[in-house]
């Protein structure tokens, strides 16, 4: 509400108070090559404040990313007819590119040269839509393609070691710069990573998300479908025009760290024993996580395919993220899907557009200028972490103890850490997960309390809920109702649900109840 009115009856603890990467800059560790910690760039070239790749030897196997410049040559019996080398043929036809006045269709054509195999099954209509109805209100295509076909071939010079992939059940981290990024993803948009077309089960790369941006460029002509698929490739070009400007006071020059963590089971926490607390909690219907959190720990409502629906049709709040900040959909090219007990936390990207609207209603707005600090190591002060809820298709299942467990400690996962910066969060899993809210909204709180971290939560437009969250918190503090209790209610109330003659209870009515029943025998 606008009235002063209904301000002065909304009491929650003020956002100002919350810890952000600023207030904490000084307990950030030192960025440090170690086996887990590959940093593609020359740590000692950036104390003297200079962006050098690090120099190493590749290689081409099933533990690293496959670079499109490493593909094997096929053997060949004589060598003077040997057939070009994939390599040579996608320099030749993004070469042609850097040489000016491209439509769609020589963009197509480029593609299709070193993706023939897949020549009846990619099509370009929103490439094609975006070409026609935007491209001269918005970039100028004409100017922008060469410069991304130029930034796609330095992938030799801009990375000269070999990167990890961020497999299953490994605590492992990925530093580099976000020019190697804006290389990769110029990569990415002309489609030039092999053996990444293929997501068949069985495949060599089903368990990793997508890449290349074919699945992004096409479409079955569904006019509505192709008109969003156009706002995202405004935020998409914006990107590329933006990294590819030399006049752009907004070209990043910083570092971006990829972190894949794994908590062994033995190690996540016993939750029927843990004595502590509930800490601070900020609720509003208003505000988002991606602005009024920036500096927290902002969490990605994410899919275990990191990014999840960005290169297709999916719009929801990890696909708007990935537009707004496109350096995450990096994390797709080394990011294996995400387990129980994992989630990717990503350090320092920038933010380059704002967005409006959600799902059928969204479109791109207009570049946004990013003033977020560097830390030492130029990375911005913001942090994302991807923690994937349960898919629901029945909704009455996510009262099982079991599935409460699972998601207490994919919570717990996410905000485990040193660095005690708040949370900002809101419904997560409660949209297109079918996740109940206020369900969600303790769980996460238990997971805070956990890890010893405030909260930010927004409810997204939905006051009534931030009501309802904001006095449950309320009484449970009051009352110093402590997480192992908090646990054993949500079993009782998981076991009363199973009986399938009772009706479901409200869950909050439940948990006043006991709260009662508790204070009466004090
Ligand atoms: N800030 C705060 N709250 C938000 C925001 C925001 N920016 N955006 C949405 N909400 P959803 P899920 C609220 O459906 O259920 C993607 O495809 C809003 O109330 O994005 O976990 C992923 O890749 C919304 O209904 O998350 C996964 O595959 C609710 O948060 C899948 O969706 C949930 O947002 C994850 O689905």
């Amino acid at each position: 509400g606008t009235s002063p009115k209904s301000k002065e009856q909304w009491t929650t603890y003020p956002i100002q108070k919350l810890k952000t990467m600023q207030d904490l800059s000084r307990e950030f560790n030192p960025l440090l090559p170690k086996k887990e910690h590959t940093i593609l760039i020359d740590m000692e070239w950036i104390r003297k404040g200079v962006i050098v790749p690090h120099q190493g030897t590749h290689v081409w196997d099933s533990h690293h990313v496959k670079l499109p410049h490493l593909y094997p040559r096929p053997p060949s019996h004589h060598k003077s007819h040997a057939p070009p080398s994939r390599w040579e043929v996608t320099r030749h036809a993004l070469h042609r590119l850097t040489k000016g006045s491209n439509s769609i269709g020589d963009v197509q054509t480029a593609i299709m040269t070193y993706n023939s195999s897949n020549k009846d099954k990619w099509t370009f209509d929103a490439l094609y839509y975006y070409g026609q109805r935007l491209h001269r209100m918005e970039n100028n295509l004409h100017s922008l393609i060469p410069k991304m076909a130029k930034l796609a071939l330095d992938l030799p010079e801009l990375i000269q070691k070999p990167i990890p992939l961020l497999r299953q059940q490994q605590n492992q981290a990925i530093t580099m710069s976000q020019q190697q990024i804006s290389c990769l993803l110029a990569n990415a948009f002309f489609c030039t990573f092999p053996h990444r077309n293929d997501t068949k089960p069985g495949s060599e790369y089903a368990n990793y998300p997508t890449i290349n941006f074919s699945s992004l460029f096409a479409n079955k002509t569904d006019p509505t479908k192709l008109a969003l698929k156009a706002e995202k490739l405004k935020a998409i070009f914006h990107y590329f025009n933006t990294v590819t400007n030399d006049e752009d006071a907004a070209k990043p020059e910083g570092l971006v760290t990829f972190e894949r963590i794994s908590i062994p089971t033995s190690q996540l926490p016993q939750w029927k024993s843990q004595k502590v607390p509930l800490t601070n909690l900020h609720i509003s219907p208003e505000g988002s996580i991606e602005e009024e959190g920036t500096g927290m720990l902002q969490v990605d409502f994410a899919s275990k395919y990191i990014g999840g629906g960005v290169l297709g049709s999916g719009l929801v709040q990890e696909e708007i993220l990935f537009l707004m900040s496109p350096e995450l959909i990096v994390a797709r090219l080394f990011t294996e899907k995400l387990a129980d007990n994992e989630c990717l936390k990503i350090t320092g990207p920038q933010m380059y557009s704002l967005t409006s609207g959600y799902s059928k209603t969204f479109s791109w707005l207009c570049p946004y200028n990013d003033r977020t600090k560097h830390d030492n190591w130029k990375r911005r002060y913001r942090q994302i972490v991807a923690i994937d809820a349960l898919d629901f298709k029945n909704p009455k299942e996510q009262y099982s103890k079991d599935n409460i467990k699972r998601e207490l400690n994919k919570a717990f996962v996410g905000f485990h850490g040193d660095m005690k910066t708040a949370i900002a969060t809101g419904n997560w899993g409660c949209g297109a997960f079918k996740g109940d809210p206020k369900l969600k909204a303790l769980i996460q709180l238990m997971a805070a309390a956990v890890s010893r971290r405030d909260m930010a939560y927004f409810t997204f437009g939905n006051k009534e809920l931030a009501k309802e969250i904001q006095s449950m918190h309320e009484i449970l503090t009051i009352n110093k109702v402590t997480v192992d209790k908090l646990y054993n209610w949500l079993k009782e109330f998981s076991r009363h649900n199973a009986r399938e003659h009772h009706l479901p209870k409200d869950l909050y009515g439940f948990i006043s109840e006991k709260i009662g029943h508790m204070a009466s025998l004090l």
